[in-house]
């Protein structure tokens, strides 16, 4: 049987590529500015993408490409594809869900603890060869004292919230609908929950309804011991309001994994020593994401295979509805 022409949006890893070139003819686009040439000249072969980082999959492109069929992801989130679009066209989504959520729990708590205890720069003042001239100074910061407040309490949520209960803090939540299957307090109001809590760990997706959810009012609500820890996406914080809020002490300090315009990092986060910054590395361990470039090149095998999606989002579900 021939092999199916799979387009190949932007940064993968080598095994992965390779996993994919295994399966299918891939056509490999590494920056954006390559894709208008390349779709006048392949677009009407394509019926199949891989989409890697960096470069979205908007309702253009979608024009650029009349047999698409499925548009495999790497990554839960999925931020960058239209899905709306994606939905009237008939077009499945597929994302990579489960095989990363452990992964980002441990360095969501890594990050935490990072910021909490000021981590960072304990070892950046023992490599600068200060100790010998006195401790280290104690962090202001504990676990001991703290209440946190998840925004987002899915499957990676829920992953962080069972490593907080190990460590005996106590956990609220707030998201759309509450779950039954948790004992944690639920806030429908966030504004609420951040008034009861001194630490929000955000792990929601990068959507029209969470951009900027956590602005300024909610930062003041937390209050002057306040945590923000965000390793769901950048746009869910109003980058301005949390600098000002950094910058006068209306918060304590900032961990941050994502960023509304990566890989460029705001130079305001950058100058300010109340800020742990992560370059989105969130699942990113050789094993983890393995696991996701094979969950994504599984969709589109059994896509094309057996004719149904392994992991479809829920903005195109399959079987497709009526
Ligand atoms: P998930 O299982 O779908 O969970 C999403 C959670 O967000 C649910 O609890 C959902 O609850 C809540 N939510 C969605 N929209 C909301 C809104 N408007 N207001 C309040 N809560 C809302 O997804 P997941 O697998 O846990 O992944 C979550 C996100 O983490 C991904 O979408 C991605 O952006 C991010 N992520 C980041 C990294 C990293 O490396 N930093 C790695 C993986 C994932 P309701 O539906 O009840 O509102
Ligand atoms: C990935 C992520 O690094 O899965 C996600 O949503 O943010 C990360 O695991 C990213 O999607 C790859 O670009």
């Amino acid at each position: 049987m021939s092999k199916q022409d799979v387009l190949v949006l932007g940064g993968l890893r080598a095994e992965t590529l390779e996993g994919l070139k295994q399966q299918f003819t891939t056509h490999l686009v590494k920056d954006a500015k390559e894709l208008s040439a390349l779709l006048a000249r392949i677009g009407n072969g394509i019926r199949g993408a891989a989409r890697g980082t960096h470069i979205g999959v908007d309702r253009a492109m979608m024009e650029q490409l009349p047999k698409l069929e499925i548009v495999a992801n790497f990554g839960v989130g999925y931020d960058g594809i239209d899905t709306k679009a994606a939905a009237e066209r008939g077009i499945i989504v597929t994302n990579t869900p489960d095989v990363l959520t452990e992964e980002v729990a441990d360095t969501t708590l890594g990050l935490l603890l990072m910021t909490v205890r000021d981590l960072p720069a304990g070892e950046r003042y023992l490599r600068a060869g200060k100790w010998p001239s006195g401790d280290f100074p104690l962090s202001k910061g504990s676990m001991r004292d703290r209440k946190v407040g998840m925004i987002g309490l899915g499957r990676i949520g829920l992953a962080i919230a069972r490593r907080l209960d190990a460590m005996g803090v106590p956990v609220s939540y707030h998201t759309r609908n509450p779950r039954k299957d948790v004992p944690y307090n639920y806030y429908p109001d966030l504004a609420a929950m951040a008034e009861a809590v001194d630490t929000l760990i955000i792990i929601v997706p990068g959507t029209a309804e969470t951009k900027g959810m956590v602005n300024a009012k909610i930062l003041k609500a937390l209050g002057p011991t306040g945590i923000v820890i965000n390793v769901g996406r950048g746009v869910v914080i109003d980058e301005p309001a949390l600098v000002e809020a950094l910058k006068s002490h209306t918060i304590q300090a900032a961990g941050l994994d994502v960023f509304p315009h990566e890989p460029q990092v705001s130079p305001e986060l950058l100058a300010l020593d109340n800020t742990v910054l992560l370059p989105h590395l969130g699942s990113g361990s050789v094993f983890t994401r393995n696991a996701m470039g094979q969950l994504m090149i599984d969709n589109l095998v059994s896509w094309f295979r057996d004719g149904k999606p392994l992991t479809p989002v829920v903005e195109t579900p399959w079987p497709r509805k009526a």
